[in-house]
């Protein structure tokens, strides 16, 4: 068996599809924060297969980690020389494996704040992206505005030299960037939110502007902020994966990434100082991406939420495992048909019946096995974007809310109980654990407790149509677990 690095490339399996580019040659014109599986199985896979193709060797990407928790992907990394396996699994059982190269380096944050500044700042770097998750850009969710009551914020504004948030990171690079009178970069968003990059740019300015009126008005008008639609379903690497890896390829990455075949990124076309062509291997630039991004969250993410919250009371496991039931696969589709789609907006040249079907086929893949437990994890920064602006526009038009309000008394269920209708226990993993599990044990006692959190559910308390809507689900289903009876019912009655 072959340890993945530099010197074995040529040593390896043939299946092992590896870079064909010279990797001593890559400069880092790009940092990106947040080296999970989505950045390796979507950007940096797209920034490979481009050098594949084209010279690019200016776009090579150091990876940035902010925390603890990311010191274990640094370190595996390195002992590979940055190089990690991408394991495609395709629906009828074909597997493609390729050793991606674009990744040339890995800094960790926490360690040493100055080497992160510096890098972000140094005259190779042109694009910052990153990967920081819903809950990443710390949004008060009940005005929109920057969250500066959070202890990392302040002490990001009071430690300008060693901050812990990406905000502090990209105003004292961006800072050192003016003093040096270097061009700014793009900070390019990757994360599921609507409007990513002007959620970036009024979160960053908003900091900056605490610090430094005038650094952020330069950052204002020499950065530049493109939003993009991002999407490659991405399931959490299990240890079946470093094994398959091992026996089928004799290879030995500690840290492979598997996805399934899809991949899509519309992005907008404005970056402040040149990008990669990643149009030559299938990246789509437009002038606005609001049409494609509200089309996926509120479709495939709202899809894979409500999938995951009813699918994890019910004790199914996996994605595919809800899929592969008819009366979770019917409802999906139903939810999407009747709720979510008729507000959305034309999205151009795009048939909304056939990017459910290919939703609905993706969800169903049996070699993915993306777990509800990934999907249900941090609910509370996914569904207020995923799921609550389809109640909320709904609620004003009059149209359906009854298969969402069951997703959010489903929700409930599992941060009450933290249990399946099995017994088997369901993991809370999110950052405001103790405040769902507090507001959703009151419900016994007043069946709109858990809506009382409103920095997630807003003024939903107060809807006089969707209070009697979710209190009708959540009490059918404290009175009967067996939450498939409620999912029939509202199928036959819809
Ligand atoms: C998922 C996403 O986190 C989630 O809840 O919906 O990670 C999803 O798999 C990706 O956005 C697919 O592009």
């Amino acid at each position: 068996m072959k340890q993945l690095t530099q010197k074995n490339l040529p040593f390896l399996a043939d299946e092992l599809v590896r870079p064909s580019y010279d990797r001593s040659r890559l400069e880092a014109g790009i940092v990106h924060v947040g080296v999970g599986g989505f950045h390796r199985s979507h950007e940096a896979f797209y920034t490979d297969a481009l050098m594949n193709v084209s010279e690019a060797a200016a776009w090579g990407i150091c990876g940035v980690g902010l925390r603890e928790a990311d010191r274990k992907i640094g370190e595996i990394l390195r002992a590979q020389d940055y190089l990690y396996t991408l394991i495609v699994k395709h629906p009828q059982g074909r597997i493609e494996t390729s050793i991606i190269g674009s990744l040339i380096d890995f800094i960790l944050g926490c360690d040493d704040p100055g080497a992160v500044i510096d890098k972000m700042a140094s005259a190779d770097t042109k694009i910052v992206s990153l990967t920081i998750t819903e809950g990443g850009y710390n949004v008060d969710p009940a005005t929109g505005e920057l969250d500066f009551g959070n202890p990392d914020v302040r002490h990001d504004l009071e430690h300008p030299a060693s901050p812990k948030t990406v905000f502090g990171f990209l105003t004292a690079a961006l800072e050192k960037r003016r003093s040096q009178r270097r061009p700014a970069f793009t900070v390019q968003s990757c994360d599921n939110i609507q409007h990513n990059g002007d959620v970036t740019r009024k979160m960053l300015l908003a900091f900056a502007q605490r610090r430094d009126a005038e650094l952020a008005r330069w950052i204002e008008s020499q950065a530049r902020f493109p939003n993009a639609m991002v999407d490659r379903i991405t399931p959490v690497t299990t240890p079946e994966d470093i094994a398959f890896l091992a026996t089928e390829r004799g290879l030995k990455d500690a840290w492979p990434v598997t996805c399934e075949p899809f991949n899509q990124w519309v992005i907008e076309d404005d970056f402040a100082d040149g990008r990669p062509a990643w149009e030559t291997v299938g990246a789509q630039f437009v002038a606005d991406v609001t049409p494609y991004e509200k089309m996926k969250i509120r479709l495939l993410n709202a899809g894979h939420s409500v999938l995951g919250l009813l699918g994890s009371v019910h004790g199914h496991q996996t994605i595919d495992g809800c899929m592969a039931d008819p009366l979770f696969a019917t409802f999906v589709r139903r939810f999407m048909d009747v709720e979510a789609t008729p507000v959305l907006d034309p999205v151009p040249g795009i048939d909304l019946a056939a990017y459910k079907d290919s939703l609905i086929e993706r969800f169903g893949n049996p070699n993915i096995k993306d777990s509800v437990a990934r999907i249900c994890l941090e609910s509370s920064a996914k569904v207020p974007t995923f799921l609550i602006p389809t109640i909320t526009e709904n609620l004003a038009r009059g149209g359906s809310i009854r298969f969402a309000s069951l997703a959010i008394a489903a929700w409930c269920f599992y941060c009450d109980k933290g249990v399946d209708r099995h017994g088997a226990p369901l993991e809370i993993v999110d950052a405001m654990k103790d405040e769902l599990q507090r507001a959703a044990k009151g419900t016994p006692d007043d069946p709109l407790s858990f809506l009382k959190l409103e920095s997630i559910f807003g003024d939903l308390i107060r809807d006089q149509r969707f209070t009697p809507s979710y209190s009708e689900m959540v009490q059918a289903l404290y009175a009967n677990p067996d939450i498939s009876r409620k999912m029939r019912q509202l199928l036959s009655s819809a």
